[in-house]
């Protein structure tokens, strides 16, 4: 077999044009919900042929969790608007299937996840008990950092989860040194590393990408990209609007993934983590997203009208993953409020929970704080 022939995995991914929607270079046809949509129902059937082979059991989690997010995440508006939860509040409604595609996909005994301050869902489906969540909103001593992350630096060592990053950008360098770590110990594990659109801007972002491929780390780079960064569209901020190009600049695996389909993201997730576990190669996603609620709880949203948030709510993702689910006639309307019922449930045990913990000792005032 003549050597010169021969490709590596990588390199064949890169002589193919890696991502799905690489030709589209204005903004209009990105974001265009009904070109996701027609985009979405190209590959449909061979993700309901999929979705027959997958095992029910972890199917059921992966809508058990969509669903527990979004139930969560509206009670915490609820709560929040009562004075129960303090200081800053970013929710995730509308992103769930980004971080329950990623992170179902990963090995949670060896892989590591990090992640920026939207991060009460991702916080969850790595394995943290909403409980521990809920009273960690809350401010109180059963919270998962002891009530003095609060919402924004959730962190769980038990779980691999890392982190809850309130300044934008930071935990790409701090994921892409978890991922080195990954490898220096050879532990085999990867790591997924979180972040938005807005700090694709940021120096430290192309400055890990390039270490991360240079150093071939086993990294997969997730860029939720819901369009705005606080009240900035992307296209107001970023000469190019297609992200997952990006990692051609440093000779990086990049690819465009549909975020409000939970099993694209899964897919894409498992072929990038196997890229970093067999290959010990880093790949960037683009996810592509939408936020419903403001960009935290005090934001009017006077950026957007409530029009453009009723287009990508047509598309929202976890009635997309039903219709799917009810098409390949896996689970049906029965199951679907039998799942309602038990993420509801969970919900109110993880308020009841939070309401009746104590709040910090005044001996803890100084202890595990750093400044
Ligand atoms: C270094 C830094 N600059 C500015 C801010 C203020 N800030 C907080 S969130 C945010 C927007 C980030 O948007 P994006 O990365 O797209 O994430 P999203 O909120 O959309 O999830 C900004 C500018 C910050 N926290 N850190
Ligand atoms: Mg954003």
């Amino acid at each position: 077999m003549s050597k010169v022939a021969q490709k590596t995995k990588h390199e064949q991914a890169l002589a193919d044009g890696r991502t799905r929607f690489s030709h589209v270079e204005s903004w209009e046809e990105i974001f265009d919900p009904e070109i996701a949509q027609a985009e979405y129902l190209k590959r449909k059937k061979s993700q309901i042929a999929l979705i027959k082979k997958m095992d029910k059991a972890l199917l059921r989690e992966m809508l058990y969790q969509m669903v527990l997010g979004r139930i969560f995440e509206e009670k915490c508006a609820e709560v929040y608007r009562l004075g129960k939860i303090g200081g800053f509040c970013h929710l995730y409604i509308g992103q769930e299937a980004v971080a329950v595609g990623a992170i179902m996909a990963i090995d949670k005994k060896r892989d590591y996840v990090i992640v920026a301050y939207r991060d009460h869902v991702q916080a969850m489906v790595a394995g943290i008990e909403p409980e521990a969540v809920m009273a960690e909103l809350y401010g109180k001593a059963t919270g998962c950092v002891k009530g003095k992350g609060g919402s924004m630096h959730l962190f769980s060592k038990e779980h691999n989860f890392f982190g809850g990053h309130g300044i934008v950008g930071g935990q790409i360098g701090v994921g892409t040194g978890m991922a080195f770590a990954q490898k220096y110990q050879g532990t085999g594990g990867v790591t997924l590393c979180f972040f938005g659109e807005a700090a694709v801007n940021q120096g430290i972002f192309h400055e890990s990408l390039n270490m991360a491929q240079l150093w071939k780390l086993p990294i997969v780079y997730i860029c939720e990209n819901n369009q705005y960064g606080m009240g900035t569209a992307q296209k107001r901020a970023m000469s190019i609007a297609n992200i997952a190009r990006k990692a051609d600049a440093y000779g990086m695996y990049g690819e465009f993934v549909d975020g409000m389909d939970v099993m694209a993201v899964y897919q894409a997730t498992s072929n990038a983590i196997e890229r970093a576990r067999k290959e010990s190669l880093p790949s960037l996603l683009e996810v592509r997203c939408y936020r419903y609620m403001g960009h935290s709880m005090s934001d009017p949203g006077k950026y957007r009208t409530i029009e453009e948030i009723k287009k990508y709510q047509q598309r929202d993702p976890i009635l997309l993953f039903k219709d799917s689910l009810k098409e390949a006639k896996v689970f049906n309307d029965e199951d679907f409020a039998e799942i309602e019922q038990q993420a509801r449930k969970k919900v109110e045990e993880a308020v009841e929970f939070a309401e009746k913990s104590p709040l910090p000792d005044e001996s803890e005032l100084l202890t595990d704080v750093l400044a």
